[in-house]
């Protein structure tokens, strides 16, 4: 038999105890296996671990620890917290735009009771807490184009509305207990090896999987639908950095960030000039194109490029350039 201790700990990487202790749930989403891999060259392979309810791939398993967290289940995860000396939870659990409308009672619970979880286990264990918000959380009453970080946020989503709770609830931990806790608002994240699940942005990714599968794409978006998006690595690099940014340099705890915007015919036409035959059809669903168009079609990050130094690396072209290489080279 197992012993219990056993089975809930990892590893320890050494005897160098400046680096952090990182702790990551919804590991395997879109984002986890990505970050842990940047993380892991920076502070240890074993110093980072990475959590989910689902089997992991071999890869993810060799790669570094990998642990079952369920964020719903309170005693488990504060366990894991203890017993694994965390001082950084990086909480990626939650259901995304289109398949929270799906799902509205799962992405109710997952979303906000999850998010109570990690909120607690984070202020009774003294952890740095990251919680991604989104260009979800601005609605069709917020100024669009650019979105400031602070105006009006009335989001029409369960998503949304679960992020501006955690921008909420997050800030009010930090200012009446001195949680360390830290949010940035991704843009839609583009990503060749790993697949996003059930948001908005998503036609962005598959797009390039179709043009090189098949030279043709159905678009849910209609052509002219502007929205902010970010290639996976400058998302990478804007969390490490924004979690290392010294405290005093944080005028605020949640902040834009920014890249570039494209709509659908934008990205059609500049992946035309890699493969000139790509054809688009633009069939827009009701509830994706309805979402798209309550949110930002532009962010204004300057406090996040002021305060700690953002600065976007992938444009437009760079994206497409990277993402048509990545596949091909996956496909070999
Ligand atoms: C979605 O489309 O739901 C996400 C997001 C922009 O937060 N990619």
């Amino acid at each position: 038999q197992l012993d219990r201790k056993e089975t809930n700990s990892c590893p320890s990487a050494t005897s160098n105890t400046e680096y952090p202790r990182v702790f990551i749930t919804g590991g395997l989403g879109q984002l986890g296996v990505g970050l842990a891999q940047l993380l892991r060259k920076h502070f240890g392979r074993n110093n980072v671990i990475l959590s989910d309810i689902k089997k992991p791939p071999d890869e993810v398993l060799n790669s570094g620890p990998f642990v079952y967290a369920d964020v719903l289940d309170y005693k488990n995860l504060r366990e894991l917290v203890v017993n694994n000396r965390i001082t950084w939870l990086i909480h990626y659990s939650a259901l995304l735009s289109a398949i929270g409308e799906a799902n509205v009672t799962l992405a109710r619970s997952v979303n906000i009771t999850g998010l109570h979880n990690v909120l607690d286990i984070a202020l009774e264990n003294s952890l740095r807490l990251f919680v991604p918000s989104t260009i979800g959380a601005f609605g069709p009453s917020s100024p669009r184009n650019p979105t400031p970080d602070l105006c009006i946020q009335r989001p029409r989503t369960i998503y949304g509305v679960s992020k501006v709770h955690t921008e909420l609830m997050g800030e009010y931990y930090h200012h009446k207990y001195g949680l360390d806790f830290r949010c940035l608002r991704y843009p839609g994240i583009i990503s060749a090896d790993s697949e996003p699940g059930g948001g908005t942005t998503d036609y962005a990714i598959q797009i390039f999987h179709d043009a090189l599968a098949t030279a043709k794409f159905t678009c849910y978006l209609r052509p002219d639908t502007r929205l902010p998006m970010m290639h996976v690595r400058d998302c990478h690099r804007a969390t490490l950095e924004f979690l290392q940014a010294p405290a005093e340099r944080l005028s605020m705890r949640t902040y834009n960030i920014g890249a570039m915007s494209f709509t659908p015919n934008e990205l059609a036409c500049e992946i035309r000039k890699h493969l000139p035959s790509f054809e688009v059809t633009y069939a827009p669903d009701a509830v994706r194109q309805g979402i798209a168009d309550s949110w930002p079609m532009s962010f204004d990050d300057s406090n996040a490029q002021g305060d700690w130094g953002w600065k976007a690396e992938f444009q437009l072209r760079e994206l497409v350039e990277d993402m048509l290489r990545s596949i091909k080279e996956q496909k070999k």
